[in-house]
């Protein structure tokens, strides 16, 4: 009891706080301010790891924080619980995913509890309980009956080792799956799609509002993802062809530069133009498809690969000066963006100059780039020739702005103004229009796989698409347990027939669907639910959302930068739309914890470099590992486990706890008559913490009390004693403030000073003002040994600085009168002696 000991500290203090329910907000003061901070809620893939360790160290300082500083604060933690692994686990080990779920997830809540993590633990969800999913199946249907949620027939990214469907998101740039990293196919597939695509425009347009809240890479990730390019459709007259065909080209300026036109190897066009050439083409265009087939979109784009395709005999038509260009086909056209055709522009394309370079195609400048404002120069600043930029010759497409030549009516305008000419010409021609086009596709949610959430659909007989009625939600999943999970390409839910096998509301037999919802469904809505967790007649309350939502601080990893946070954007607006909350993005505010690395490399088990959590906790106890994650560095980057001291930090805390030992004085005593040396030091932590803990700079909140504890210890140790007021005064803040990252340590201080409520709702004081003031001592100035006058200064001036103003000074002025300085001897910030001679 005499000793610091995390094992006693814990072990005392976690069935304290389980059995008082610490953190739940319905039995805070209804009256305190709130705010919702939110850590994204976890995979249950086995026990924590130092990942998570560090997530929730931050998720948590920021959720203490808050309540120190008098709001009532919800912070609440479930489980992100459908998804592969557990089928994964299941098909290896036989039995039910849902054990090997639940079983996880009892083992992280354990840990999450020993974590001494502030969540409020009324609160938690299952995205696999059906209570949850119903609300997934609810959703879908709102989205339904509005036309956002639809089938069709499809190329699908195909996982063939997982044997599933992947949206474009889950396809790496090298063209494998970010979860088997098998090489990802196309397959033709009917499938279930959320119409993201409509909102396009307010995805994007509304980062806007979180410009400076969430970081700016995330922000820069989502816009190029939504990826929205203005510009022109063009109309290209075929030879042969009766319909025109559509190109959506950016620069319709360089129209007069366009020399060959391209289509997308897997587009209809391209297999109707390849079926009317020579047999030689039509076999070539075969093979061609098949190589393009197989490859990633990223990766086909990339512009340094080499540029393949073939000439499918056949021509277009300039809409603008009538010119015949070759179609060609060529696997750095996608058929999926735009309309999977393109008009080539090689002077001022890169891809199709060096396309037009591999395959000999002439190349026209139309735009001059020397008359522009970003004309090149050569390394002594002089202008360029255009003779001499040849992009033919070069190989280097001249992107840049500059004035239009050879290109007729638009020749001498800006590359602007001949945009907006270009379309003018062709909208009255009845050729092209300006367009807009995204990068962003139709989210793909149907998975063939079972540990999901069932698509609440039926079909009749005739293949109609039913929903289920609303009061048949949720479509609970059937039993895993002898049900063959290995992926086959159909969902093992289609050989559940007695679970498919059902009617429609007017008694006519039929089939459910048998694929499950992407678990990015799930996720995209449920810190929604955190807000009435329990309500069985709604997915959330509108009274309880009122009160708390948006998200104030949302706490994750980078690696949701895309998916999760475009997602969760997406549905908030639909619910928005639909009427369900006021609010149009969902998380106010957004930060990203660095990672727990080893040597500078990530952990992995593979790699030997792994360090396991419940070996750090066991070691060296969780506060000091807790704090160990802040001290390392600031919260948005990595913490390299090589280089801390936990240790170190566990001595920190051992040294904290000792002086709450050691304090005399009884709660409540006067502190107005304290030290006031070490009040002032006192006063200076409480003015300076709120603003570092506002913008999440824990390790230098750590520093300072590091320093107020070893202040604290001399004053003990020296002439004012743990009686002084002072010392109580100084304690109390730092059980207080250490409460941020070291509660264990934190309660015990806090009781041993002989408070008999919770330390994690003490509100911090503010520093007294009159103890701000900055200090000043007085130096002496003396001339030839005699004082002659004092100066106050600040106790950091350098000696030089105090020279100047002892030089200065009237007094002694009046002694040096015509004598010569010889020498100044001073003793910052006390003493100056000058030495004067004649
Ligand atoms: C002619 C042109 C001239 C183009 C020029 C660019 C520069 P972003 O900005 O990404 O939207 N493009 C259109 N559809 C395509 C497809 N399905 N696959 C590959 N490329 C495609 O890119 C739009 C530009 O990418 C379009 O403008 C088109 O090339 C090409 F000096 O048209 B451009």
């Amino acid at each position: 009891e005499d000793e610091y000991d995390f094992r006693r500290l814990e072990s005392k203090w976690r069935p304290i706080w389980d059995e008082l329910d610490l953190f739940n907000v319905d039995k805070a003061d209804p009256e305190l301010p709130r705010k919702y901070v939110l850590d994204m809620f976890p995979y249950p893939s086995g026990d924590l790891h130092m990942g998570h360790a560090e997530q929730y160290a931050l998720g948590d300082a920021v959720a203490r924080f808050w309540r120190h500083r008098g709001f009532n604060v919800l912070h609440p933690i479930g489980w992100d619980s459908f998804g592969l692994p557990a089928e994964n686990a299941a098909i290896k080990n036989g039995g039910d995913p849902k054990d090997w779920t639940y079983n996880n997830i009892a083992q992280q809540r354990d840990s999450m509890r020993r974590y001494g993590a502030s969540f409020d633990w009324s609160r938690v969800l299952h995205t696999s309980d059906p209570e949850y999913y119903r609300w997934n199946q609810w959703l879908f249907q709102q989205m339904y009956k509005r036309g956002l949620a639809y089938r069709k027939e499809s190329f699908v990214n195909w996982d063939p080792v997982d044997q599933t469907v992947l949206a474009n998101e889950q396809v790496l740039a090298d063209g494998t799956s970010e979860r088997s990293g098998a090489i990802v196919v196309k397959k033709k597939l009917t499938q279930w799609y959320l119409r993201i695509t409509d909102y396009a425009d307010r995805l994007l347009d509304d980062l806007d509002q979180l410009e400076g809240r969430w970081p700016a890479k995330v922000l820069t990730m989502q816009r190029n993802w939504i990826g929205r390019s203005y510009g022109a459709d063009v109309q290209f007259q075929i030879e042969g062809r009766d319909e025109p065909v559509t190109v959506f080209t950016t620069r319709p300026d360089t129209l007069h530069g366009a020399t060959f036109m391209v289509v997308a190897p897997e587009s209809d066009l391209a297999a109707e133009l390849a079926a009317g050439a020579s047999a030689d083409v039509r076999m070539k265009f075969q093979d061609y498809l098949q190589q393009t087939q197989a490859m990633g979109s990223i990766d086909r784009q990339s512009a340094d690969r080499e540029k393949t395709g073939i000439f499918l005999e056949r021509y277009g038509i300039n809409p603008l000066n009538g010119d015949r260009l070759p179609i060609w086909t060529s696997d750095y056209v996608l058929a999926d963006y735009g309309h999977g055709a393109i008009m080539a522009v090689p002077a001022h394309d890169q891809r199709d100059l060096d396309f037009a370079r591999a395959f000999d195609l002439p190349v026209r400048m139309v735009v001059d780039v020397t008359q522009g404002p970003d004309a090149p120069t050569d390394t002594d600043g002089n202008a360029i020739a255009l003779a001499d930029l040849d992009p033919a010759a070069s190989g280097e497409a001249l992107t840049g702005d500059g004035t239009l030549i050879n290109s007729g009516e638009l020749d001498g305008l800006s590359k602007d103004a001949a945009i907006a000419k270009a379309i003018e010409i062709l909208a009255a021609r009845g050729t092209g229009t300006a367009a807009t086009n995204y990068r962003l596709r139709d989210w793909l949610i149907s998975r063939q796989r079972y540990w999901g959430t069932p698509i609440p659909v039926m079909y009749d007989e005739d293949g109609n698409e039913v929903l289920v009625p609303e009061d048949q939600l949720p479509v609970r999943l059937p039993d895993g347990e002898g049900l063959d999970l290995k992926p086959k390409g159909s969902s093992p839910l289609g050989a559940a027939t007695e679970w498919k096998t059902t009617q429609t509301p007017d008694g006519k037999p039929a089939v459910r669907d048998t694929d499950t919802m992407d678990t990015f469904v799930d996720s995209s809505w449920y810190f929604l639910r955190f807000i009435s967790p329990n309500n069985h007649e709604a997915a959330f309350d509108p009274e309880e959302l009122a009160k708390w939502a948006p998200v104030d601080q949302y706490i994750g990893g980078v690696e949701h930068a895309i998916l999760h946070l475009l997602y969760a954007r997406f549905i908030t607006k639909v619910l928005y739309d639909l009427g369900y909350v006021n609010f149009t993005e969902p998380f106010t505010a957004l930060l990203n914890q660095g990672m727990v690395v080893l040597e500078g490399a990530k952990m992995s088990k593979s790699k030997g470099n792994f360090i396991k959590l419940s070996d750090e906790l066991g070691e060296h106890g969780v506060d000091a590992v807790r704090t160990t994650m802040l001290f390392a560095s600031p919260p948005e980057e990595d913490v390299d486990w090589a280089t801390v001291s936990v240790a170190g930090s566990g001595k920190f805390l051992a040294r904290a706890w000792r002086l709450a030992k050691d304090v005399t004085s009884a709660p409540g005593v006067d502190v107005a008559g304290g030290d006031v040396a070490l009040r002032r030091a006192v006063a200076k932590v409480l003015a300076e913490v709120p603003q570092l803990g506002e913008t999440f700079k824990y390790n230098v909140i750590i520093a300072r009390l590091m320093e107020l504890t070893n202040v604290t210890r001399k004053a003990i140790d020296s002439g004012v004693g743990a009686a002084d007021p002072a010392v109580r005064e100084a304690v109390e803040v730092i059980a207080m403030m250490l409460d941020l990252f070291a509660p264990y340590v934190a309660e015990d201080m806090w009781q041993l000073l002989g408070h008999e409520t919770p330390v994690a709702f003490a509100q911090w004081p503010t520093a007294e003002a009159a103890l701000l003031v900055a200090d000043q001592v007085t130096a002496i100035v003396q001339v030839n040994g005699k004082l002659r006058d004092k100066v106050e200064v600040a106790p950091s001036i350098s000696d030089a600085e105090l020279e100047q103003l002892a030089l200065a000074a009237d007094g002694a002025k009046r002694a040096i009168g015509d004598g010569d300085v010889v020498k100044v001897i001073v003793k910052a910030p006390k003493f100056v002696n000058i030495v004067v001679k004649g």
